[in-house]
């Protein structure tokens, strides 16, 4: 069946939902087999939890306002790369590129776009790593490639996102200088926690090795 990029043939907020939330679903459950697959395999688990979420319609506007477009749905479907959100935790930076790299390999996955913010932490301080693809989703019409952003990042950064996220909206963006001022801080502290955990953790599966 030929497969064609969500834009024709999407009526109605409804449908765009539908296929955007089916997206989400697919990509859910590849990882998760994964995960599966490389405990199956290795005795590892490199994902301590998946999270998924669609985006809100406020969210939607707003994203759409901000970035200079109007509210429409072939605006949304063509600038708004994050409706269905997947987000990936683990607990060692190796993690995050070791399942970047699964990812890329994924037959049904197009990667087109990839964000390191682990290389280039934002001014935020925020850090993660994003993976803009398209899955491929079967309809009884036909078959629509459908967009979905994959965050991967360790517990640690999860934290902090989240924390910065909540200041980020209870202050619309416009935090007090000394609350900006300590989660720059904490990203610091987080970044070398990571750092810290990732060297610990080399050192105990060395250790293994010679013991065994
Ligand atoms: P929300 O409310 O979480 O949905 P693109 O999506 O690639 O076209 P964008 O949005 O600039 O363009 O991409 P980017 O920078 O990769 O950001 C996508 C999402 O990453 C954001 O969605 C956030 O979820 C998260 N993110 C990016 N920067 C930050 C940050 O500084 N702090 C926190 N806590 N999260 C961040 P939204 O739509 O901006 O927000």
């Amino acid at each position: 069946m030929q497969s064609h990029i969500m834009k024709e043939g999407v009526d109605s907020w409804e449908s765009a939902m539908f296929l955007y939330r089916s997206a989400m679903k697919i990509v859910t459950t590849k990882l998760e087999i994964l995960n599966d697959e490389f405990q199956h395999i290795h005795k590892y688990n490199p994902i301590e939890y998946v999270k998924s979420r669609l985006k809100t319609p406020e969210s939607i506007v707003k994203k759409l306002k901000r970035n200079g477009f109007d509210s429409s749905m072939e605006n949304m479907i063509e600038y708004i790369n994050d409706i269905a959100g997947v987000r990936l935790v683990c607990s060692f930076t190796s993690d995050i590129y070791r399942l970047a790299e699964m990812i890329k390999k994924q037959r049904d996955f197009k990667v087109f776009a990839v964000k390191d913010y682990l290389e280039q932490p934002k001014p935020s301080g925020y850090r993660s790593y994003h993976l803009l693809v398209s899955v491929p989703v079967e309809t009884s019409t036909g078959v629509v490639e459908v967009k979905v952003e994959i965050q991967i990042r360790t517990i640690a950064m999860d934290f902090w996102a989240s924390l910065e996220h909540k200041i980020y909206y209870k202050f619309e963006g416009n935090a007090p200088e000394y609350i900006s001022k300590d989660l720059q801080e904490c990203a610091a502290i987080m970044s070398d926690l990571d750092a810290k955990m990732l060297s610990l953790n080399e050192a105990i599966l060395e250790a293994q090795t010679i013991k065994e």
